[in-house]
């Protein structure tokens, strides 16, 4: 999984706000109404407690910081513990948290100690960029392509096959790709179909992973993938409008799951 790295974070919350305002613009809805209606709740008075954790890699600067410019955007309070590791999780449990964020290289948890609920960032960012993607005002079908079913796309590939959507997908990964035909029943992609999509979630860590054949005249790539899958001459000459935002989406996404 590629780490973010401190300048992916750099002045996050204009990104964030803009990928808001794109989302709202290309789907008619605030992302914060989407997780109330994806969740069927909404915030209340929750306390967060975030954890600097200093394994494998260690620390990113701006990363905690970054969590809790998002917890108390969504209204909530937040406390960034003094200590890190376990000494910061006794800490966060001591002072009153009642959901912990926290992250090593391997995994990213939001845990709410009051009704026990436990996500993933990967699951929470799979399910809420797919849905941003099958919400596209301008969709021409209810096609829609996955790009990548590592674990963030194939939480977003379950999502939308239990949406009722028609999912076609491509993974280099065969295993991946068996995978997700085998359990999901999606389709494979297939360059050849020539078959054009409206509405794509790419989920890879690698750049330009879309081409001009896959896209209808109108279209929205929904990403939360550092680099880019859309290149960008790509994305200007047909139009394409793209949702790509690399942690607060999906951050927001795991708050609402666990409350
Ligand atoms: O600062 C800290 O506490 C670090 N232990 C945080 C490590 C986060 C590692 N995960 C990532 O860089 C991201 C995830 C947020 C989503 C994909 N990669
Ligand atoms: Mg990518």
């Amino acid at each position: 999984m590629a780490l973010l790295t401190p300048e992916d974070l750099e002045d996050l919350s204009s990104q964030f706000e803009e990928s808001e305002s794109i989302i709202e613009r290309v789907t008619g809805n605030k992302l914060a109404d989407i997780c109330k209606e994806l969740y069927g709740k909404d915030m209340g008075s929750e306390k967060v407690g975030i954890i600097p954790i200093t394994a494998g890699n260690g620390i990113i600067s701006n990363f905690t910081s970054s969590l809790l410019f998002i917890a108390q955007r969504l209204g909530l309070e937040g406390f960034i513990t003094q200590h890190t590791d376990v000494a910061g999780y006794y800490e966060a449990i001591r002072d009153g948290a009642d959901i912990l964020l926290m992250a090593d290289d391997h995994l990213f948890i939001a845990h709410n100690l009051r009704n026990g609920k436990l996500v993933t960032n990967h699951e929470a960012t799979g399910i809420i960029y797919s849905e941003i993607a099958s919400r596209f005002k301008d969709a021409s079908s209810n096609e829609i392509l996955v790009i990548g079913l590592g674990r963030v796309g194939y939480a977003g590939a379950k999502h939308l096959t239990k949406k009722g959507f028609n999912v076609y997908a491509c993974d280099p990964n065969r295993d991946f790709l068996e995978k997700a035909v085998h359990e999901l029943g999606i389709m494979e992609y297939c360059k050849e179909d020539h078959k054009k999509f409206s509405m794509v979630f790419e989920a890879t860590p690698n750049a330009n992973t879309i081409t001009e054949g896959m896209i209808a005249e109108r279209c929205l790539v929904s990403t939360p993938g550092i680099p880019c899958g859309l290149p960008q001459e790509v994305g200007r000459k047909h139009r394409v409008d793209l949702v790509m935002e690399p942690l607060l989406i999906g951050v927001t996404s795991m708050l609402y799951s666990v409350i």
